[in-house]
């Protein structure tokens, strides 16, 4: 998963000012009539809901969009140069690099469609046409086109999420996933199945909520073991996760614990609302445990106020349940969250230069 990727961004060039004359039957010396260059064509990044990465963009450094072209006689104004967009996931976030090395938030796009425009195009140069006076009525120069601005951007990715799923690994995130949304993950019974991301919608009454499955996490993860902790960035947005604990494995209340110190560890995780849930009972041996585990558990999460459900991905039980619970604590942060901070989706528009 390509989630940052550094780039240089610069605005076409203005086309070039024409030097022309006009040339009419009978009239021997015709005036200037040569037009101005069009403008050069801008830089613009767009958030595509289609995309989850930075992939499209491939090895390219640079983009450029397409330079005005030249004016020509007849006072005709050259043709615009063509933007250039830039498409990019939902969640991207615009930084500009300053010359002394400062990263400054440009944009945050956050909707499908919203645009940012990062690189002006030039300015078209000046016909001769502009520059005649009554002390020279044939002037026989032009100015050039100016080039467009240029500016080093970095491109980072933290998906915009409603629910993330996380859990250590072959603990039914996947299958979990592909219950509730129509995302289609590999399931497997081996660990790391599942090593990016992973988004998939679930229609919710009055609106769709976005689930991401999270890759297994395993304990040092904040130390690089196993995949790292690094995609857990694409959980900094989300509005909730959901603890997927097996089941079926023998340490579960030390697994819960792992899962919350790995949490814990990164950023602002620990303050996310929480929902534990204990996958794969439907196993006869998870339900022979199943009295024990619940009586263990229930003091430790209560005290929390963390709410808890005993599912299973595979037949289905208690999911509904889970779904309706977590819908209704992500509308809960929603509404706190714009309680909070209702400038959060403030978008920073460079000014245009005239
Ligand atoms: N019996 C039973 N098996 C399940 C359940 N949920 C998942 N499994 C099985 O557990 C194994 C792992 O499932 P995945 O959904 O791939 O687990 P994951 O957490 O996404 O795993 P990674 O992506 O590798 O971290 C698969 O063999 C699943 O069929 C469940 O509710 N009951
Ligand atoms: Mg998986």
């Amino acid at each position: 998963m390509v989630d940052k990727k550094d780039i240089i961004v610069r605005g076409g060039y203005g086309g070039d000012g024409c030097v022309s004359f006009r040339k009419e039957k009978h009239v021997p010396f015709g005036g200037p009539d040569g037009g101005d260059g069009g403008v050069g064509g801008n830089m613009v990044i767009v958030d595509n809901p289609n995309l989850v990465d930075l992939s499209l963009l491939g090895w390219k450094k640079e983009f450029v969009a397409k330079n005005g072209q030249r004016g020509s006689g007849g006072r005709k104004r050259g043709k615009k140069g063509e933007d250039l967009a830039i498409s990019v996931p939902v969640g991207t976030m615009v930084f500009t690099k300053a010359d002394s090395g400062e990263e400054i938030l440009l944009a945050d796009l956050r909707t499908p469609g919203q645009k940012v425009l990062v690189a002006k195009g030039g300015r078209g140069g000046l016909g001769n046409a502009r520059f005649a006076t009554a002390v020279n009525q044939a002037p026989e120069i032009a100015s050039k086109g100016a080039p467009g601005e240029k500016k080093s951007i970095i491109l980072e990715v933290k998906l915009i999420t409603d629910i993330c799923i996380v859990g250590h690994p072959n603990s039914g995130k996947s299958t979990l996933l592909s219950a509730i949304s129509r995302a289609k993950p590999e399931i497997a019974d081996y660990p790391f199945t599942t090593r990016q991301p992973i988004l998939g919608v679930m229609p919710g009454d009055r609106r769709d909520f976005i689930v991401a499955e999270m890759p297994g996490l395993v304990e040092g993860a904040h130390l690089g073991k196993g995949l790292g902790n690094e995609f857990l960035r694409h959980a900094e947005r989300t509005k909730l996760l959901i603890y997927l604990l097996d089941g079926s494995s023998p340490s579960l209340i030390d697994d819960l614990s792992t899962l919350d110190k790995e949490i814990a560890l990164y950023k602002n995780l620990s303050q996310k609302p929480k929902i534990v849930a204990v996958n794969k009972i439907d196993l006869p041996e998870v339900q022979t445990h199943l009295p024990e585990v619940k009586q263990r558990l229930a003091p430790i999460l209560s005290g929390l106020g963390v709410p808890v459900f005993y599912i299973s991905a595979v037949s289905g039980q208690a999911v509904l349940e889970l779904t309706r619970k977590a819908m209704e604590m992500v509308e809960q942060a929603s509404r706190d969250e714009e309680i909070i901070s209702p400038a959060q989706i403030a978008i920073f528009r460079p000014k245009s230069r005239k």
